[in-house]
């Protein structure tokens, strides 16, 4: 499992070469936006039930079919598997954040899991729209504890939702 830092370090050692201008700027980002990722990520952990619960309610709210007869995520069982999912999603969006990198992702969450969403029916859109609504959710409290560019914040979602979509088209 790779971090900025490790990924940094990997790339120039395999060209045998000194960190240049490019690689300071990079790790000057990283450690510039480094308090503000370990601050997402506590303000994440304080209250996930509830994001993962807000998010889950405006999912359904835009995507009703889900929950009715027919739908993925109807039955006790597959509610309560979708919103396990989504907080998969938002606790490993935390550890992507914090390392500022996405291998976490590819190696604990996106393996695989096209495959399964697949062969059960899980569909992918309204599950990258649960995605986008928890990074939206995120951002919003990032931003009211004071954070002035929570830019950073959409790295991990963005990717989860691109990889899942990309993928299955
Ligand atoms: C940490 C990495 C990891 C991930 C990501 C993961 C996902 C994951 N989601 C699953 C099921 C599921 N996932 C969903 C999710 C949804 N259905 C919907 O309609 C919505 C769009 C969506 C919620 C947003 C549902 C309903 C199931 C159960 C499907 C079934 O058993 O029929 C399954 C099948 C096994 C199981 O039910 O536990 C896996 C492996 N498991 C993991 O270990």
């Amino acid at each position: 499992m790779r971090d900025a830092v490790t990924s940094l370090i990997a790339n120039y050692d395999i060209k045998g070469r000194y960190l240049d201008r490019d690689a300071i700027d990079t790790l000057k980002s990283y450690f510039g936006s480094g308090m503000a990722r370990v601050q997402v990520a506590a303000s994440i952990n304080a209250d996930a039930a509830a994001i993962v619960k807000q998010a889950g309610s405006q999912l359904f709210e835009v995507v009703p079919e889900l929950i009715r007869p027919g739908g993925n995520a109807y039955t006790t069982r597959r509610y309560a598997a979708c919103l396990r999912d989504m907080d998969y999603y938002l606790r490993y969006a935390t550890y992507a954040l914090v390392a500022g990198d996405t291998d976490v992702l590819d190696e604990r969450v996106l393996e695989g899991l096209r495959e399964t969403y697949n062969s059960l029916g899980v569909p992918i859109g309204p599950t990258v729209q649960g995605i986008q609504i928890m990074k939206e959710i995120v951002k919003e409290r990032a931003a009211k504890a004071g954070i002035a560019d929570t830019s950073f914040v959409d790295q991990p979602f963005d990717y989860m939702t691109r990889e899942l979509s990309e993928k299955n088209l």
